[in-house]
């Protein structure tokens, strides 16, 4: 068997350090360098690399443990290896010679900095604070800017965060002062000796001493030399405060390969609690919030139509238990409406405003059609008149013939009226679109919706006929109903309800006259359209229904 042994390197000097995190399992295969385990002292956590590439055979450390450099923490075969009987090529390696195992300098221990001069200016001073020593690295990525302009901060608190491939480093204030001028971003690769961030430095009650820089040092956590009596060392529970719960934009405490693997799974550190010494993230952590949000989202979306935008579902009870039940596949169709319609209902902020229009004279002039119609074989209906009346007040309130892109944060305006009509039919709610509906007369809109209807009731409708609305009518009128909020069919912003005509008491300033009177519920994306546009829409689709020849003009 050409078994090797993965020893404990050399750990820049930390005698006895404790095991954190075990990283791999017994049959795991791993390449050069891949991280084992996580060991920790009290002034920092280090990645022990495997000594080249295999398969794990043994682990024989556990989390808790303690280990020091030259220990045998488990046993591997090496790539290529197996079922070789001749030579064993590592045994009798010492699997740690040449290999520095990577450090990652927790907040406790942070780098230290270079210590600049300090450039005098009455009570205070400025001060450019410099990329200290990185522990060997060079153009490290900033990926998290700690601080902002005008932040008080404590000697060592972190001013940015840099990750390099294999460690994550704080790099910390060496004053205690006000943050000026923030001289790198996020996404920035910095060096040794950049300028960082400017501060205002205070020197209270003329006592340099407070707001002396820290001693220059390694940055090698074992090489920090104590700062004779100058700084004030971080008190124990500053030590382990440095944990915050999870909240968004919080700090977090993980080790690269856990920062690696929450930025594989695309899942917020900040939202994750670590289990692992001093709260810190473990990759276990990781794993079971990621399969915890995948459970709420499967169960959310098995139970009841899905949660979605993180909305728990809604938990299905045994119905059979209260009575006798059957199940039966929902169609396609029904499907489809049914994640239509919970997609607009949680993305579109909905709002519906409610108005009567008096249609009195539309009606004797519609009744009047009625030879008319029969001759044409056409029947006139309300629903000719709404979409014009729609068709006029989309192009004179622009601002409801649009879409919204949010990810282009532009607004899509459309030179065109085409509007969808609902139609109930026996396999559920279809919505044919009439083209043009502003260039098309009475009687054309009429034997177009009538057409169109009756497709959708016969599952005729091409899918292009379903396609291209910029406005829904939906009517219940036939029906009944005083009122209702219809939803929005996004993308399109706004969609009218049409409830029954009825007649109604109406005051003309001397008497109560009858008059029958249409009810209107237009839902409006809110984003989209203000309140008082949607007044005005509703208030000119009224107009117009009452005085049926202003849609001629
Ligand atoms: N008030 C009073 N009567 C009305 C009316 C109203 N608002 N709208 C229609 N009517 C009358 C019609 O005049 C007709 O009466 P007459 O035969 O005496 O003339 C009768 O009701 C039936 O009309 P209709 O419904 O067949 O025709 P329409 O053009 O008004 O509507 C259509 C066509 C396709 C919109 C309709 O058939 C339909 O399917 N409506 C349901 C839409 C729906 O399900 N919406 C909900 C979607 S969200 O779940």
């Amino acid at each position: 068997m050409s078994e090797q042994e993965i020893k404990v390197p050399d750990l820049g000097g930390a005698d006895e350090v404790e095991v954190i995190e075990v990283l791999v399992s017994q049959g795991d295969s791993v390449e050069e360098e891949d991280p084992i385990l996580t060991v920790e002292s009290d002034k920092a956590s280090v990645e022990l690399p495997s000594p080249g590439a295999g398969k794990i055979t043994k682990i024989t450390v556990k989390v808790g443990d303690k280990v020091k450099e030259g220990d045998v923490v488990g046993m591997m075969e090496a790539s290529g290896a197996a079922g070789d009987s001749g030579e064993d090529k590592g045994a009798d390696e010492d699997t740690s010679s040449g290999k520095e195992a990577e450090t990652e300098a927790t907040s406790e221990d942070k780098v230290e900095e270079n210590k600049p001069a300090p450039k005098k200016s009455g009570g205070s001073r400025k001060e450019t604070v410099k990329v200290p020593a990185l522990d060997g690295f060079d153009n490290v990525p900033v990926i998290e800017i700690n601080v902002s302009e005008g932040d008080e901060v404590e000697v060592d608190d972190a001013l940015v965060t840099v990750e390099s491939d294999k460690a994550t480093m704080e790099i910390p204030s060496p004053f205690a002062g006000k943050i000026g001028k923030i001289l790198v971003s996020e996404g920035d690769k910095i060096s040794e000796g950049l300028d960082l961030v400017e501060m205002t430095v205070v020197e209270e009650g003329g006592e340099e001493s407070s707001a002396e820089p820290a001693e220059s040092a390694d940055t090698k956590p074992e090489s920090k030399p104590e700062p004779a009596g100058k700084r004030e060392e971080p008190k124990p529970e500053q030590a382990s405060a440095t944990y915050e719960p999870p909240t968004p934009g919080a700090k977090v405490h993980a080790g690269p390969a856990v920062r690696k693997l929450a930025r594989e799974f695309g899942a917020d550190l900040t939202r994750i609690k670590g289990s692992g010494p001093k709260n810190r993230i473990l990759k276990d952590d990781v794993q079971a919030y990621v399969k915890s949000q995948l459970q709420q989202t499967q169960q959310g979306s098995t139970v009841a139509g899905g949660g979605g935008a993180g909305i728990p579902g809604v938990k299905l009870p045994d119905f059979s238990q209260f009575g006798e039940i059957e199940r039966e596949s929902m169609s396609r169709m029904m499907f489809a409406t049914a994640n239509n319609m919970q997609r607009s209902w949680l993305n579109v902020p909905h709002v519906t405003q409610f108005e009567d229009a008096d249609i009195t004279d539309m009606e004797d002039f519609r009744k009047a059609q009625k030879a008319a119609g029969e001759k044409k074989g056409v029947k006139m209906t309300p629903l000719p008149f709404l979409l014009k009346a729609c068709a006029t007040a989309l192009a004179e309130l622009p601002q409801f013939n649009v879409s919204l892109d949010m990810e282009r944060k532009e607004v899509i305006r459309k030179q065109y009226i085409h509007i969808g009509i609902a139609v109930d039919t026996p396999h559920g709610l279809m919505v044919p679109v009439i083209r043009d509906v502003d260039k098309k007369g009475l009687w054309e809109l009429a034997a177009e919706s009538a057409d169109l209807a009756q497709k959708a009731r016969d599952k005729q409708l091409k899918p292009a006929e379903m396609q291209g609305a910029c406005f829904t009518i939906t009517s219940l009128g036939g029906i009944g109903g005083t009122a209702f909020t219809p939803i929005v069919n996004t993308p399109e912003v706004a969609i009218l309800g049409v409830s029954k005509a009825a007649m109604k008491p109406v005051w003309d300033g001397k008497d109560f006259q009858p008059r029958l009177m249409l009810p209107l519920s237009l839902s409006y994306d809110h984003r989209a359209v203000n309140g008082a546009d949607a007044a005005r829409f509703t208030t000119l689709l009224s107009q117009l229904l009452g005085d049926i020849r202003s849609l001629l003009l």
